[in-house]
């Protein structure tokens, strides 16, 4: 019994913890922070929102990261650097809209394609007219509704909920 309110607790955590701001690793699932990555590639396929983090997961031994500005990563210059990140499981929160650019500290790294730039967009809503038609007359009302990026969220948070209503449920039958 308790393995199985184990289980329930686990799985609705899990869930929770995806309604709050997705984390993403930087080229996963295949790959990680290395040399081996096209990073163009990986970021245009993933969507990054205000409240998402990225992760950076490599060995600190060969590689690092390094924040700069555009300058630094058009010219792979770490010179001045935003902030770094040495441990080789970095959490960086984004928190603001923006773009962000990333580069290998390690020298030689980056010009051979460890960088990578990120867009962080906004959850913001958008002002929308939607009209529906009763008898004759069409009523139309602006509303608020969430950029698609945020739409993604609202889909989570359901999931969070339904998974709060799993466990509720299997705790009725459980206990
Ligand atoms: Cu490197």
């Amino acid at each position: 019994m308790g393995t199985k309110a184990l289980i329930l607790i686990t799985v609705a955590l899990t869930m929770l913890g995806t309604a709050l701001g997705a984390s993403r690793t930087v080229d996963a699932p295949d790959g990680s922070w290395d040399l081996q990555t096209n990073y163009s590639q990986w970021v245009s396929r993933i969507k990054l929102t205000t409240g998402d983090e990225l992760k950076f997961q490599y060995s600190a031994a060969v590689h690092s990261v390094v924040e700069v500005s555009k300058t630094g990563y058009d010219s792979c210059n770490g010179s001045s650097p935003i902030a770094t990140f040495p441990t080789g499981n970095d959490v960086v929160p984004l928190a603001n809209v923006g773009t962000r650019y990333f580069i290998c500290g390690v020298s030689g790294h980056c010009d051979a394609g460890m960088k990578v730039e990120v867009n962080v967009k906004s959850k913001e809503v958008r002002t929308v007219q939607r009209c529906r038609r009763i008898g004759n007359r069409r009523w139309c009302q602006s509303e608020k509704v969430l950029s698609s990026a945020a739409a993604a969220s609202i889909e989570q948070s359901t999931v969070a909920r339904f998974g709060l209503i799993v466990v509720a449920a299997g705790l009725t039958l459980l206990f």
